[in-house]
């Protein structure tokens, strides 16, 4: 099938309220539990694009944080490293995967403690689509998973608990 490949430039849609858009589906979404206290949390999904252009996300929003960033989990001499990106791809007829250890939302400043069993609603932005609304239902990561999040994290001192008897 030929495509042709206008560039009609970018289009922001100042999109209303309305969020349902079969056209675009996130699949398989969830945020890694974290330790009390934990400002950044990392959120995953797969993005499908059922439309016939590539779709250009470039962000994602929630009142659930205070900022949410995309972000991408490079390797190098075995060294793990995040680097954000302005933003990512996601394919015409094609799917653009988050997930440990690769792309991930990074979620920032939670405005309370998020446990297993919570839900949180994120909004994904688009430079050429309306926005897409998904449900991130919060649970634990698998243990055997590097937890690079946490790599940026120097010891926190010395945590007091004072327990009254
Ligand atoms: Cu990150």
């Amino acid at each position: 099938m030929k495509v042709a490949n206008k560039l009609l430039g970018i289009i922001f849609l100042v999109s209303a309220s309305a969020v349902s858009a079969s056209d675009v589906e996130i699949e398989g979404a969830w945020v890694r539990e974290a330790p009390p206290g934990m400002q950044m949390l990392a959120g995953y999904m797969v993005v499908e694009n059922k439309t016939g252009k590539d779709l250009v996300m470039t962000g994602a929003e929630s009142s659930a944080f205070g900022s949410i960033e995309l972000h991408h989990t490079m390797i190098k001499d075995g060294m793990a490293s995040m680097v954000q990106q302005k933003s990512v791809t996601i394919p015409a007829h094609g799917k653009f995967t988050f997930e440990p250890k690769g792309y991930h939302l990074m979620l920032m400043k939670p405005v309370k403690d998020l446990h297993q069993g919570d839900k949180v609603k994120i909004t994904l932005q688009f430079s050429n689509h309306k926005n897409v609304a998904g449900s991130f239902p919060v649970r634990q990561g698998d243990g055997s998973m590097m937890h690079h999040h946490e790599m940026n994290h120097k010891e926190m001192g010395e945590h007091h608990m004072d327990h009254h008897n």
